[in-house]
This record gives C-alpha cells, sequence and structure tokens, in this order.
C-alpha cells in the first residue's frame, strides 16, 4: 500500500498522476505547506529536506519526485510508464527524466523561491530562472516537433508526466509553457487522460488553458 504526503499541485503531482496511471492503490495525507507543515518534527521525521512529496512504501517513507516516479515505474512495469532495461528508448527516458529533475524542476524552485537561495537579490534571481524556464521549453518544443508527439517519441510515459506538471507549474509565468505550440499540444493531450481529471479533484486543482 502506498501513502502520498502531498500538498494540492506541488511537487507530488507527478507521483499522483503515476500512481493514477498505475493504477495502484493509495491514500493521500495532506500536508498543508503554507502553514510549514514540512518543518515540523512529525514530517521532518519522515522527510529530513522538509519537502513533499513522501511517498510511504508498505511504511517506510522515501522522497524525491522524479526518483519516486521512476521507482513507480519500475515496480509497476505492467502500466509501461517507462521503457525497459536495455531498450534501445531507456537512454532517452533515462537522458529526459534527469534533464527535468537536474534542469529544469530546479529552476522553478528558484522561480517560486528566489529568497532560499539569496535573499537580497532575489529579484535577479527570478529573472535568471525566468530566461532558464524559458530556454528549457524551446528546447523541449522543437524536440517535440521532430521527434514526438510524446517525449520519447511514439511512446506515452512518465516523462510526460513530468512535463505535464511543470508545464502547470508555469501557468502563471509571463510566458507559460503554452505559448510553445508542442507544448500546448502535449498538454492538452495529456489533460485528455483520465489520470488528469482524477488527479484534479483529488487534489481540488483548478484546471489551466
Ligand atoms: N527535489 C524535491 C523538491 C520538492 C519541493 O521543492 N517541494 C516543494 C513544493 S513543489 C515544497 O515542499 N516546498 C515547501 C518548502 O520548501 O518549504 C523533489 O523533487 O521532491
Amino acid at each position: 500500500m502506498y501513502r502520498l504526503y502531498y500538498a494540492p499541485g506541488s511537487a507530488n503531482l507527478l507521483v499522483h498522476l503515476a500512481l493514477l496511471e498505475i493504477g495502484a492503490p493509495h491514500e493521500l495525507k495532506r500536508i498543508d505547506i503554507e502553514k510549514g507543515e514540512q518543518r515540523s518534527a512529525a514530517y521532518l521525521a519522515i522527510n529530513p529536506n522538509g519537502v513533499v512529496p513522501t511517498l510511504m512504501i508498505d511504511g517506510v517513507p522515501h522522497g524525491e519526485a522524479a526518483a519516486l516516479a521512476m521507482l513507480l515505474a519500475e515496480r509497476h512495469p505492467e502500466a509501461t510508464l517507462a521503457p525497459v532495461p536495455g531498450s534501445t528508448e531507456r537512454a532517452d527516458y533515462l537522458q529526459w527524466m534527469l534533464y527535468l529533475a537536474n534542469t529544469l524542476q530546479p529552476l522553478f524552485r528558484q522561480w517560486f523561491y528566489p529568497g532560499d537561495h539569496l535573499p537580497e537579490g532575489a529579484d535577479a534571481i527570478k529573472q535568471a530562472a525566468r530566461a532558464g524556464i524559458e530556454k528549457c521549453w524551446t528546447k523541449i518544443d522543437a524536440h517535440l516537433a521532430t521527434h514526438g508527439p510524446y517525449l520519447l517519441g511514439e511512446n506515452f510515459s512518465v516523462v510526460d508526466l513530468y512535463a505535464l506538471m511543470l508545464m502547470r507549474w508555469s501557468r502563471n509565468m509571463p510566458k507559460p509553457a503554452t505559448a510553445w505550440p508542442q507544448l500546448a499540444a502535449l498538454a492538452t493531450r495529456l489533460k485528455a487522460r483520465p489520470s488528469w481529471k482524477r488527479v484534479c479533484d483529488a487534489e481540488g486543482l483548478i484546471e489551466w488553458a
């Protein structure tokens, strides 16, 4: 049994979508990050970084959204959320997961929490993060134009769920991901999947255009 500690729309979204795509039974436990519940002693005991998500697997806590998504894909190969080890698509899968985790997601952390890095330089950090995020969208959009319709080509995968979460995070930015045509098409395609409506209902998320 899985238990996902989440805050609506946060980095848990990727893990939650993966659980729904897999059809894995799971419980949800909401963490109020506005109230700082992620820094409570009880939560730090299961996630020493004080962030969501945490996924409890058979009573053992695990963290890091991208790692959790990859772990779920590995634990449930029947859901075909990732190319199998040894396949030709596997290298692309690893490359894109790590690109999103190492390059794009940290820029969002800088955009949303600029004061964490350098309180007196928050504006400059936000502008640099914005430029970096837009550069990533341009790169991914160009990749989709030649290698789409999904990040890994013909086959939907957990990489697309990751991109969907990050695209949603950009919705209130000066230039959201959906300003790029291939990304907009990908978002529309992914939001048509039943997992999207279910995740929005479960986390109480407002749709975005
Ligand atoms: N690298 C972590 C980052 C998680 C993260 O930044 N979560 C944010 C919400 S999206 C959070 O918990 N923020 C509350 C805080 O930092 O106090 C992951 O991918 O799991």
